[in-house]
């Protein structure tokens, strides 16, 4: 395992340099969810597979860029899920993105996911690893250094409601009224991984991204995105659900699938289960 954390430093110390001067314009292809990929896309996925190709232990690899599974080592122990550059459109106006990596074992599904590690690339570049608990390391003259472990509050301050809201049903309209009403602040910025982290960071709240009209399964990938951050927000004394159960109960079909999904701190997740198991 440290093996593929150091991989990921490696990794993320020459994604930090391609943000930093890559070109953000569009490329010719489309991944498998059909978005049109950026060049960004592609030339971080293409970094982290090099990297990723020379550790032993890695078993298989699969990215939210690619359309398969690609096998490494029959003898490796661990499968690992990636999302090399999430929010990638957002770098074009300087806003903060990030890698996303599950860790899995056996299969590529919720129940077999052993580890999970994001990077925050903003003013700062921050990698946040889940094994037991939650630990934070910030990148500081070249090295990832130790910063603290994080814990989630019971209840936090802020909403992250995702999605297109003219797509949302009835009631889930209602419940993110209702908790912006319970007076709530309004924090999106369109990126899930520094729109996570700062709820992780700022000691709760909520992050929603619902099943709508347009995308009744939602539109977060669960391998890539929903499971990794799942496993996060339960290390760190919080939860992911799908709005019915636990996220991490969520089957998949293929690899590509996505989930409705909602993380936070106990007492939003809660209001959201109630909510949802009475109109869902
Ligand atoms: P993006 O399409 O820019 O890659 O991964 C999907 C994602 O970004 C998440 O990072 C983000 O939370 C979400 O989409 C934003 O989607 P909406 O604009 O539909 O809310």
């Amino acid at each position: 395992m440290q093996d593929i954390i150091k991989a990921i430093e490696e990794a993320s110390i020459k994604i930090k340099e391609l943000i930093e001067t890559g070109d953000t314009g569009k490329s010719e292809q489309e991944n498998s969810t059909g978005d049109t990929q950026l060049k960004l896309d592609i030339a971080s996925d293409v970094i982290i597979e090099d990297i990723f190709k020379t550790i032993p232990s890695i078993k298989a690899i699969v990215s939210e860029e690619q359309e398969e599974i690609v096998n490494l080592n029959e003898n490796g122990e661990y499968l690992i899920a990636y999302d090399p550059l999430d929010g990638s459109s957002l770098v074009d106006v300087n806003l903060s993105v990030g890698s996303i990596y599950g860790i899995y074992k056996d299969n590529f599904d919720a129940k077999s996911i052993i580890a999970s590690v994001y990077v925050v690339f903003g003013p700062r570049v921050e990698m946040v690893v889940a094994i037991d608990d939650v630990k934070m390391y910030r990148l500081k003259k070249g090295k990832f250094e130790f910063i603290q472990t994080i814990t989630l509050d019971e209840k936090g301050k802020l909403n992250a409601p995702g999605s297109r809201q003219n797509c949302w049903a009835p009631f889930h309209k209602q419940l993110i009224d209702d908790i912006f009403n319970d007076g709530y602040r309004l924090r999106y910025s369109g990126g899930m991984v520094p729109d996570l982290h700062q709820i992780l960071l700022k000691g709760g709240g909520l992050f929603s991204y619902p099943g709508t009209t347009d995308r009744p399964k939602g539109k977060l990938r669960q391998l890539f995105e929903v499971f990794p951050f799942a496993y996060t927000y339960e290390k760190a004394n919080g939860q992911a659900v799908d709005g019915f159960k636990r996220a991490l109960e969520v089957e998949t079909t293929h690899i590509h699938d996505t989930t409705p999904c909602f993380f936070g701190s106990n007492t939003e997740i809660n209001r959201v289960l109630e909510v949802y198991k009475k109109n869902g």
